[in-house]
Formats: C-alpha cells, structure tokens, sequence
C-alpha cells in the first residue's frame, strides 16, 4: 500500500473510533408514563443534552417505573448505577434530609409562589445539600399541587377523611400530616399504586392532576376533591462522580438542558390543572372543587405546630412570605 493511501487509512480508522469513544450514553427515569408532565421533561432534557454537547452525550429515557420506583432510581443514581434520576421529592428526604420542609402541607400559595420559592436562593441553597450525599441536583421542576382521591365518598370536610385508608409516598412530612387528617396511611412505591387501588387494598391516594390523568386513577377511583394540601416539588438528579468528570463547559450544558426540561414540565403542569377536572369529569369522576380549605388547614393546626419545632417557624415563615 502507498504510504499515503496508508496513512488515510489509519486516520479514517483512528477517526471512526474516535468518534465511537466520544459518544457516552446515559439513562434517566421517571415513575409516570412518558405522555406527562415528567415525561415532556426528561424528553426535553435529553434532547437538549445532546445538542448542547453536539451530540457527544446522548440520554436514554424510561418511564412508567421501567428502571424501579423513585426511591429505587435515586438510589441507584447515588451508587453510580443508573447516572441520572427525575423524582418528585416523595422519597428525596431519606437521602437529603434537608428537603424535608418543601413537603410541608399549606406551605405554598400557588404555584408560582413554590416556582419562585425553587427558583430563588433558597431553592438553591437546597439543591447544594445533594453535593455532600453523592449528588449534583440539576434543577427543580416539579408534579404540582397534590389532590385527593378515594373509592369510598366524597370529601367535602377534613371529617371525612377520617378512617380512609390511603396509599402515600414513602415520605415522612406526608405520613405525619396525613394522619394529623385520621386517615389510615400506606406507604408504597408509585408503581404499586394502580393494582392497589384496583383491588381495594387501599381506598384512595393523593397526587396531582397531572400524575391522576397520566396513570389512569380514574379508572380506579371514583372521588376527587380539590383539596391542594401540599405542593409537590420535582427534581433532576446526577450521579455527583459522573457529573464532576465533565468538562466545564458539558456541565453548564446538563444543567442548562435541565432548565430547559423544567419549563416544558411546568408548561404541561399549568396545561393539565387548566383541563384537568373538566378530562376527568368526562371520565366519571365526581369532583368536588368548592371546598373550604380552611378547614383543612385548620385540621392540621397541632400537626404544623410539631412542623414548627422540627423546621424552626423562621424558616417556615421565610418560605411563607417569600415574594
Ligand atoms: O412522581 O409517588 C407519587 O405519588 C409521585 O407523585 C409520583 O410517582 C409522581
């Protein structure tokens, strides 16, 4: 062979390969199907995670629990086996105990006070607690105000909670305000929720509209009652080791593509709570939406005040009256 015939053929091999070596893929999960508000996140992110780097990171994504549940996902991102994770926050403050105080009942007005909350320093001092414990939490998004359903009547009044047994997350802040209500709590993985709601292992579970639409609840639950009792904050998570390998420029591109996700989630959230109750009125869900909720903020008035000590009331009230 000439020499120079030879000399093309070897940069044409190193080439290929080169180019084969440059290209890493990840994987990312969620819990909900991927027509959702978590769903139209990671699709975001992976797509603009690919073209921020010029496609030299590529972002596998699987849905409906395919890689395990919340808890399971983020624990494999902290132990490097999976390298990213989009959660709500239901399992987060087993791992980053810090998180705890976002899943505090009544504590956000609206969504855009919790977006501004997230968004602002002390959303991202909180994002910072997840360095110490293995991870690089990219950005907020989230599931929105949480809503309840059941099987058994309408909840018109915290009085008729009592005695409902219902499923919730695997989260403390949840488990403790939620029995301050009477009700009979069940902590479990998401994926289990449809089954047990199914077959009557428990009688309701609490989620926003957009996580009730995407998996179906009204298949299997029959009352829902706009009680907005806790806002549901959403998160990407890294695998910190993996995130530290990138270069610099690469890791303004992750978290830059997880701003970008963030945005199409909190568009779909605004979308599904605009046609949400009129979608599943048409399904045959009774909705109840003139509750008075003061009455349910005032049925957790001795739970909020055990909120106070563990969180500190400054702390509480710095969210409260964030503008
Ligand atoms: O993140 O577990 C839950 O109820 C969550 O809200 C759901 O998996 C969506």
């Amino acid at each position: 062979m000439q020499p120079t015939k030879l000399a093309l053929g070897l940069a044409l091999a190193l080439g290929l390969a080169g180019t084969a070596l440059a290209q890493t893929t990840m994987r990312i999960s969620i819990s909900t199907a991927q027509n959702s508000h978590q769903g139209v996140a990671i699709d975001t992110f992976a797509k603009e995670v690919e073209k921020r780097t010029g496609g030299r990171y590529k972002v596998q994504t699987f849905y409906n629990g395919a890689l395990g549940g919340e808890r399971e996902s983020i624990e494999a991102v902290q132990l490097g086996t999976q390298e990213l994770a989009f959660s709500s926050t239901g399992p987060v403050p087993n791992f980053v105990p810090e998180t705890k105080i976002l899943d505090v009942p009544f504590l956000f007005r609206d969504k855009a006070h919790a977006r501004a909350v997230l968004d602002g320093p002390i959303g991202q001092d909180l994002l910072a607690k997840f360095d110490a414990k293995g991870f690089k939490a990219l950005a907020w998004a989230e599931n929105g105000f949480r809503h309840m359903t059941n099987s058994k009547r309408d909840v018109k009044t915290p009085e008729d909670l009592k005695g409902l047994k219902m499923r919730t997350m695997e989260n403390p802040v949840h488990i403790a305000a939620y029995k301050g209500f009477g009700i009979i709590t069940t902590p479990m993985a998401f994926p289990e929720v449809f089954t047990a709601l199914q077959q009557g292992t428990v009688d309701g579970q609490e989620n926003p509209l957009p996580v009730i639409i995407s998996a179906k609840f009204d298949q299997v639950q029959k009352h829902l009652s706009l009680t907005g009792h806790v806002y549901s904050p959403c998160i990407f998570v890294m695998n910190k080791g993996v995130f530290d390998k990138l270069s610099a420029a690469d890791k303004q591109a992750f978290i830059d593509a997880a701003k970008e996700g963030t945005k199409a989630n909190r568009a779909r959230v605004d979308e599904d709570d605009a046609k949400g109750v009129a979608d599943l009125r048409a399904k045959g869900m009774t909705v109840i939406d003139d509750l008075d909720k003061s009455r349910f903020v005032a049925a957790l008035a001795p739970v909020n005040t055990q909120f106070e000590k563990e969180f500190g009331k400054a702390n509480l009230d710095k969210i409260r009256n964030y503008q």
